[in-house]
């Protein structure tokens, strides 16, 4: 098992950790050989909750777990830690748009950039889960300038989730089938799920998923439209925002990051863009990455066909603006 390693989750006593935390408990994330001692930050209105949290970890009974911290200061929180899932954020409510919550939310991820910069290890790699995710993960790694950049990403996995079971199902085919996937751009409504690059994989067969549906009416518009908005539709019907899936999304992130992406497959992260596609170079866009060595490396060569290249346009323009804003609020 060797040394355990130190995992932070903010938002501990939220929604999506009270998922989180068992599936990085159980070794989901880093692996059913990796010991853990989980780092755990809230607020103080929320502690009586984080508490019982922590009951039902010890209830868990897991032997990955070497420890646990329970704490509201982010010097306790970032101290030492190797991977950071920052989820903690006012989240989003019915009816309530993200730009509302851009200003409330940009405070807390300077704190916490400030609190990584200072405690953690150099080489952390940091989730940003928490909305606006890609502008929050770039406040964060402004604020935390003695880590790389390349260690701040944001989380778009669940609307690749949400694309890749989407065509799955209209195939009826298992999600298992569906390869390649794209997200681009913020996790927003602005996002552009892209299956124009993406195959269906059967045994002994590949197609794109373009020949396999047949009806790219349906995959540019619907489609697009719905992916766009589930996360709005699961609120509506649930009152409550994405979280099960939220949680599994992080899982499937961190985990990938941490063990790499197999030979010809790709996943979608924010990440910190150098330029390529056309992407103005510093914002945190989600591109398709491959990952080995625990670094990622966006994917080159993909077709943008100009359909395609109208979207990433349009989604920069959204993060433009919301770094500017965002800016803007710290400085104040
Ligand atoms: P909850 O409201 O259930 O939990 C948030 C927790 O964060 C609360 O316990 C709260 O006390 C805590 N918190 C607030 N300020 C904090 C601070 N400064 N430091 C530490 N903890 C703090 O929300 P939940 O449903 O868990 O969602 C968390 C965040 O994820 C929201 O911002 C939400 O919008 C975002 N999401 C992002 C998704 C993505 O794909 N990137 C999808 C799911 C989700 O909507």
């Amino acid at each position: 098992e060797g040394e355990p390693i130190r995992v932070v989750v903010t938002g501990a006593a939220g929604q999506i950790a009270y998922s989180l935390i068992s599936m990085i408990a159980n070794g989901d994330v880093f692996g059913k050989e990796q010991s853990v001692i989980l780092h755990l930050l809230d607020i103080p209105p929320a502690m009586g909750v984080l508490e019982g949290v922590c009951m039902e970890i010890d209830d868990l009974a897991l032997p990955l777990v070497k420890g646990y911290v329970k704490t509201t200061e982010p010097e306790l929180a970032f101290k030492d830690v190797d991977a950071a899932f920052l989820v903690g954020a006012m989240p989003r409510r019915e009816g309530m748009e993200r730009k509302d919550l851009l200003s409330a939310n940009v405070k807390i991820f300077k704190v916490q950039g400030e609190a990584l910069n200072k405690y953690a290890k150099k080489d952390v790699k940091v989730l940003v889960v928490g909305n606006p995710a890609n502008t929050n993960a770039l406040i964060c790694s402004f604020y935390a300038p003695s880590i790389p950049k390349e260690n701040f990403t944001a989380m778009t996995r669940l609307d690749q989730n949400r694309a890749q079971s989407a065509i799955a199902k209209r195939l009826g085919l298992c999600v298992s089938n569906v390869k390649n996937v794209t997200i681009w751009g913020n996790h927003s409504s602005t996002q552009f799920p892209d299956v124009f690059n993406a195959s269906v994989k059967l045994p002994g067969s590949s197609k794109s998923v373009y020949d396999s549906i047949n009806d790219s009416q349906w995959l540019e518009s619907d489609f697009i439209k719905t992916i766009q908005t589930r996360g709005a539709a699961v609120i509506q019907a649930r009152k409550m925002s994405s979280a099960m899936s939220a949680a599994k999304a992080a899982v499937d992130h961190m985990r990938d990051w941490w063990s790499g992406t197999s030979e010809g497959s790709w996943v979608s992260m924010g990440v910190i863009s150098d330029g390529s596609y056309g992407v103005p170079k510093g914002l945190i866009y989600s591109l398709p990455v491959s990952i080995s060595n625990k670094q990622w490396k966006i994917v080159q060569g993909l077709k943008i066909t100009d359909f395609a290249k109208n979207k990433l346009d349009l989604t920069a323009k959204e993060l433009l603006e919301e770094k500017e804003e965002a800016m803007a609020v710290c400085n104040a």
